[in-house]
């Protein structure tokens, strides 16, 4: 027989079926044996046979020996949390619609928008600058997928939902359930849709402005001809974090009452936008500008005119990033480009907050979407993978590693959940001051905690799949380096830290003293419920040692060397803060762990993971505290570890 004949027969003996590796080599052996055996003289050539066989076999079964694919279903029907959270808190009627649209668009996702994902990923933008003969042209191009993914964004009304508020204070919560099983398969397309629900929150907030309205409907749109995305141009070569004395940007003012922007925008994301908002120094009469926070102000530009002609500005480049390679990223030079003053003269970061606080509550959503996937990824090898003769779900140690995420992922979602429930009672006018806020401290507190825990999460979840984690083609390491920026852009976790620190001292403490009562109130209504009577023990130790440290830390310093572990303990002691009972839209304060576990007809797994989330140090500044982290030359020997000072 020719040899792939006769390696051929050797698997189709066996019903069809192949063969396991052990018992098809001893037959394979056994044939060749008779067929060398009859063929004496072969020598050398009959030694080449065997080799060609055996190798041949070997790689035929190496072929067949495929590790199982991790998958996962219609998201929003296996995400079991986010659908107890769901029939808990919003009210029936909408639950009843809201149901059928998510399971609508669970299968959608699978079926149809995870693919074009993968399509983006593939082939990401290209630029190029000039055209074969020569003229300027600075074009970005995108590929089909992604701009798909745009109409599905309208379509699905992913930013419209937000703002026609037909169920009232739910749909912000809604529409954030959308963006977060969205975001897994958007191809990178949540950041678009961040900055776009951040342009259209600016513009609602400050009045719609001049020509504003008819940009407003544009980024609200549900008409995949007429939606706009929009990006922010914040960050220059000075200043990323630093916008107040980073920014150089030039405004001149024109006859007509518009004005001419010139200067250098360094990262602007989603660069394929059709329009923007952006801070400029205004030009004096002189030319002078006024310098730091109050000489900026804010700005509305579309990026190309009606013939798609560029706005007076000239692309530099695209940049080389790490990951969100699917969306492009752009050095921009702006020479004259016509634009429309939106704000006050001066109060452009007042102004722009309105947008970070929504790309900010963007991020959390891609943060707790990222853990999810990954978590859901690496449960569903476990469940086909076979190591040391068993499944690695049977593994304790392996178990209890996804146990560990599990626990992260459920903090974060509740944390999710909490701010857009909040941010939705002050859409519609129906949050108290206290809810207020609350929402103003929570935010920066999620953004910093939850990108950080999505990192750790990527990075252990990514280790469970083995070497398969580390290969391209598997998609994790996309998952993993798209995570990544989570802790960078829209502020690093210390620029959020100081942020807290800022809602602290603007309010002049009242967000603290917002964030204590509502902890204390659960606190007692919980005590209660003897199964999480340990949980609810550790909480009120842990607040205790809070107020301590708040007590004692008066002087700036040590409060800027306490922000971070300052926030951390607020996102820990928040997220498994107590509660008892069904929240109702009218009684203020949301539900996280341990209120979802003390909810009628919690499951066991629900106090698990509330028992666990307390377990950790819930307090971290006052454990740095006591260890002298803050205090009385910290700093200097910080620097001295650093430098190496002796
Ligand atoms: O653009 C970027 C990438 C886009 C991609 C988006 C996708 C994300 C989602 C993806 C989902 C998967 S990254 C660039 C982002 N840049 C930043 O985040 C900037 C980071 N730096 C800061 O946040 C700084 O803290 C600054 C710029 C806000 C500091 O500015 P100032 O001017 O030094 O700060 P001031 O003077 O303290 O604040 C000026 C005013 C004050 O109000 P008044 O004057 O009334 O007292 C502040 O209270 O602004 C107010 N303010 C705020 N208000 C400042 N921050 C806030 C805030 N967060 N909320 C409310």
């Amino acid at each position: 027989l020719p040899l792939w004949r006769f390696s051929a027969t050797c698997k189709l003996q066996q019903s069809g079926h192949f063969l396991p590796w052990a018992s098809c080599q001893m037959l394979s052996v056994k044939g060749i044996n008779t067929a060398v055996g009859q063929e004496q003289q072969a020598g050398l050539k009959g030694k080449q046979v065997l080799e060609d066989l055996e190798m041949h076999l070997a790689r035929s079964e190496t072929e067949a020996l495929f590790h199982e694919q991790p998958e996962t279903g219609n998201q929003y029907l296996e995400d079991t949390l986010l659908r107890s959270y769901l029939k808990t808190h919003l009210p029936p009627k909408v639950l009843e619609e809201v149901h059928q649209d998510l399971e609508r668009f669970g299968n959608r996702l699978h079926t149809k928008i995870q693919p074009l994902s993968w399509e983006c990923e593939l082939n990401p933008p290209v630029f190029r600058q000039y055209d074969a003969w020569g003229q300027r042209v600075d074009h970005i191009y995108t590929c089909s997928a992604w701009r798909r993914m745009k109409e599905i964004s309208a379509e699905e009304g992913l930013i419209a939902e937000a703002y026609e508020r037909r169920y009232s204070n739910w749909s912000r919560l809604y529409q954030a359930v959308k963006l977060y099983l969205f975001s897994s398969s958007s191809g990178g397309f949540s950041c678009p849709l961040a900055m776009t629900d951040g342009a259209a929150k600016v513009i609602e907030s400050l009045g719609f402005p001049g020509s504003l309205r008819s940009a407003f409907d544009h980024l609200t749109s549900r008409d995949p001809q007429k939606f706009w995305t929009s990006g922010q141009w914040m960050t220059e070569r000075r200043g990323g974090s630093d916008v107040a004395n980073g920014t150089e940007t030039v405004a001149r003012k024109q006859p007509d009452g518009s004005y001419r922007l010139y200067g250098f925008k360094w990262f602007t994301s989603a660069a394929d936008s059709d329009m923007t908002l952006t801070l400029a120094r205004i030009a004096d009469a002189e030319g002078q500008c006024t310098q730091g926070s109050r000489g900026l102000s804010l700005f509305f530009l579309r990026v190309r005119d009606e013939e798609g002609k560029l706005n007076s500005i000239q692309v530099q480049r695209l940049k080389d990033k790490l990951g969100t390679r699917q969306m492009a990223t752009a050095e921009l030079w702006l020479q004259g480009a016509r634009a429309e003053l939106i704000s006050a003269e001066g109060r452009g970061v007042a102004a722009i907050s309105n947008m970070l606080n929504i790309t900010r509550i963007h991020n959390v959503i891609g943060a707790v979407a990222s853990m999810r996937r990954m978590i859901s990824l690496s449960r569903d090898y476990a469940r086909k993978r076979v190591a040391f003769g068993k499944l690695l779900k049977d593994h304790p140690l392996h178990m209890q590693t996804i146990a560990r995420m599990e626990v992260q992922v459920r903090g974060a979602f509740l944390l999710l959940m909490e701010i857009v429930r909040l941010l939705g009672l002050a859409e519609t006018n129906l949050a108290s001051e206290q809810e207020q806020l609350l929402l103003r401290l929570l935010v920066p507190v999620a953004k910093l905690y939850t990108g950080k825990q999505a990192s750790a999460v990527a990075v252990e979840a990514m280790e469970s799949f083995g070497g398969q984690g580390y290969m391209e083609d598997t998609g994790l390491p996309v998952i993993l380096r798209d995570t990544l920026v989570l802790s960078i852009w829209e502020g690093t976790t210390n620029i959020l830290s100081l942020d807290v620190l800022r809602s602290l001292v603007k309010s002049q403490g009242q967000v603290m003293a917002a964030f204590l009562s509502s902890v204390q109130k659960k606190l007692e209504l919980a005590s209660g419920t003897e199964e999480l009577s340990p949980a609810v023990q550790r909480t009120r130790e842990a607040v205790g040692r809070l107020q301590q440290f708040m007590a004692g830390s008066e002087q700036a310093l040590t409060m800027e060397l306490a922000a971070r572990d300052f926030s951390y303990s607020l996102a820990r002691i928040y997220t498994g803060r107590a509660t008892t009972g069904i929240t109702q839209p009218w009684n203020g304060l949301g539900a996280l762990l341990m209120e979802h576990a003390a909810r009628p007809g919690a499951s066991s797994t629900d106090v698990c993971a509330a028992l666990r989330w307390c377990n950790q140090e819930l307090c971290p500044v006052a454990v740095e505290s006591a260890r002298g982290s803050y205090g009385g030359g910290a700093a200097l020997q910080d620097s001295a570890l650093v430098f190496g000072n002796s």
